[in-house]
């Protein structure tokens, strides 16, 4: 840990729509995946941190649950999640999809609480996405966020391609008080393996099937086993709401599951450099979503 005077450290709270490209975002300033992306939108369910270096600055950027009028107990647990993070944080940064022109539902649903909510940090407008649209239409959007009152900066970036996220660290490099470094210099997250390796596995139910049936599951890995050749065994449940969604998982003859099993070990042996066998197990669990133990596995508040 560093203990010279000018060390900077502190939080980025980065919140948005679902699918804002907030989860892109910290993969990218952290240069690895930390956090899951996938097209469909509420991929990330809580927390996820990722340690970015700049100079001598340690960046916490906290990842959260996209923000939509929720329904569901989860979608509500989700939601405050990430309005707890924002408040936690030392900067709030609000991440915007400035590939559509019109403001959506869920975007001034933020606008209006941020104005509302009593918030002493630094708030600041990422305008994300800039590779899908001309410059002047981008200064449009600008302009129009600009008037709101509520940002003290505007930065365009696109997470996907890296245009503008050097500049963005570096002001984040500034804006972290000066305090010394919570973590290692190495460390990139503070997520455990166990829980990391839940989120690759849901990652793959999200991208292979279909419409709802990815909402009404969660993944939790149960045993975490190394042997003595140096391979890894690990047993992970997804638990679903019904037998039907059961049923998609599987696939025909079974075909579905092993392939998300497939994918989820393809990049668990990447990421932790040693043989994986993964075992998953598809649970019914009509209530699952009513559970508090199933909240407390991921920090998710339950209410
Ligand atoms: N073209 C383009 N696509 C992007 C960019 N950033 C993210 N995306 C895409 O947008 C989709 C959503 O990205 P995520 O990072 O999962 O978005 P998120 O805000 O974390 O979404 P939730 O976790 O659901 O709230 C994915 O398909 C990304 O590849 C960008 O700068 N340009
Ligand atoms: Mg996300």
């Amino acid at each position: 840990m560093k203990t010279m005077n000018q060390s900077r450290f502190g939080s980025i709270g980065l919140i948005g729509a679902p699918n804002a490209g907030k989860s892109t975002l910290v993969n990218q300033l952290v240069g690895t995946k930390v956090s899951i992306v996938t097209h469909k939108v509420q991929t990330t369910r809580s927390r996820v941190i990722g340690i970015a270096m700049h100079g001598d600055s340690q960046i916490v950027l906290v990842d959260t649950p996209g923000i939509f009028q929720p329904g569901r107990r989860l979608d509500k647990a989700m939601v405050s999640t990430a309005w707890r993070e924002a408040h936690n944080a030392d900067v709030i940064a609000v991440l915007m999809d400035a590939g559509h022109h019109k403001r959506t539902k869920d975007e001034l649903l933020i606008l209006k609480e941020l104005e509302k909510r009593n918030i002493s940090q630094k708030v600041i407008l990422i305008l994300n996405k800039i590779d899908l649209l001309a410059r002047e239409k981008l200064l449009a959007i600008v302009q129009e966020f600009h008037d709101t009152g509520l940002f003290s900066e505007i930065y365009m970036v696109s997470a996907l391609t890296g245009d503008g996220c050097d500049a963005l660290l570096a002001d984040f490099a500034k804006f972290v008080p000066e305090a010394e470094w919570l973590y290692d210099e190495d460390l990139i997250s503070d997520m455990p393996s166990r829980l990391l390796a839940a989120e690759i596995t849901r990652e793959k139910l999200f991208q292979q099937l279909h419409q709802e049936i990815p909402y009404m599951c969660t993944v939790e890995t149960e045993s975490w086993e190394t042997n003595e050749k140096d391979e890894i065994k690990i047993g992970q449940v997804i638990y679903v709401i019904k037998p039907r969604h059961k049923a998609m998982i599987l696939g025909k003859n079974g075909q579905k599951i092993k392939t998300i099993g497939m994918q989820a070990r393809h990049e668990l042996i990447e990421l932790l450099e040693q043989p994986v066998h993964l075992n998953l197990f598809i649970k019914v669990k009509e209530n699952w979503m009513d559970d508090p133990e199933r909240y407390q596995h991921w920090g998710l508040e339950f209410n």
